[in-house]
């Protein structure tokens, strides 16, 4: 072959997500866990999601300080520094190149030695990965509104079992009531707790328009970073806001319904089990809600840029 001097352009080998694992950067597709890591075999970790949109990190410090409020109620003690995390998460986007990322922090209790059972013994483990945005409700779908169906057959792990502001991986209650909704023709589940009282669904909050006030579960729920941020939106934009009890019987004759998420925004419901909500359309207040959150991504006071260089 004749010897070129013309550079080639490799493809970057982050392009489809960068993990950080043991202090090395890898391609997603290589990035895994030892098997007995206590993450994996006992859901014994927390974890966070932040996201990157059009190159700039949304509320990373919210993020990040709610993952160590988490550590620290499980008695997870991570083994690096807020700043460190915080710069590891902004490489692996950096890395990938991404513009539009989810962005994920994990810290498991770690790895037993042998015959070891004392969690208090383990080294905890810290995983970071980026890979592109994730939308729990496609865009196409959100322009319509979602159907969600209110399982009957499934309530939300009860908060003094699992401690639901912690961030986990305990999601049997979740996926058995996405197959629920699936066998109802939903697209999305919302649970209920054991009193009847709306919780949340697999990775979102949950509001509700009634009589011409906004409301969203107090208790029994994360304090979601979208939950907060459509919280002071419709602060800002003049609506009244209840956090509180939500029964479910509210969610029946609300007329607007949406859900709030990283992965996927202010979501709009059309339909709920089967009925519309409203006029079956993305409602008003959900609307300017929705806008003024993806306006709020390239406010300074709620993201900053990533250095692709
Ligand atoms: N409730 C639960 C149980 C969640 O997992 C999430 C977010 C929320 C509420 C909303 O919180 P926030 O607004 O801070 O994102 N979880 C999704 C995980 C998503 C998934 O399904 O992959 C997220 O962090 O994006």
């Amino acid at each position: 072959m004749a010897n070129s001097a013309q550079p080639i352009a490799l493809p970057n080998p982050f392009a489809a997500g960068c993990a950080w694992i043991d202090g090395k950067y890898v391609p997603i597709g290589e990035a895994s866990v030892p098997i007995l890591d206590t993450g994996f075999v006992r859901s014994d970790l927390t974890y966070d999601v932040a996201s990157v949109w059009e190159g700039r990190f949304f509320r990373l410090d919210d993020h990040l300080e709610r993952f160590f409020t988490g550590c620290e109620r499980l008695r997870l003690i991570p083994p690096l520094t807020k700043a460190e995390i915080r710069s590891i998460m902004v490489e692996t986007v950096s890395r990938s190149g991404l513009r539009e990322a989810y962005v994920e922090v994990i810290v498991t209790r770690g790895v037993p030695g042998p015959g070891q059972r004392d969690p208090r013994l383990y080294q905890p483990r810290l995983y970071v990965y980026a890979i592109p945005y994730v939308w729990i409700v496609k865009p196409e779908l959100q322009a319509r509104g979602t159907d969600v169906f209110v399982t009957q057959n499934t309530h939300r792990i009860p908060s003094s079992s699992v401690d639901p502001t912690v961030k986990n991986f305990h999601w049997g209650d979740f996926i058995r009531g996405m197959f629920e909704a699936y066998d109802r023709d939903a697209w999305v589940p919302i649970l209920p707790d054991q009193n009847g009282m709306v919780t949340e669904g697999p990775g979102f909050n949950v509001f509700a328009m009634v009589d011409d006030v906004l409301y969203t579960p107090v208790r029994g729920v994360l304090e979601g970073i979208t939950r907060r941020t459509a919280i002071e939106i419709a602060k800002d934009l003049g609506i009244k806001v209840a956090v509180g009890e939500v029964p479910v019987e509210d969610l029946y004759r609300s007329t607007e319904i949406f859900l709030t998420s990283t992965a996927g925004g202010v979501m709009p419901v059309a339909t709920l089990d089967g009925k519309p909500v409203g006029n079956g359309n993305p409602g008003p207040v959900t609307t300017k809600i929705r806008d003024r959150y993806w306006e709020l991504h390239s406010d300074p006071n709620y993201s900053h840029e990533v250095d692709y260089t």
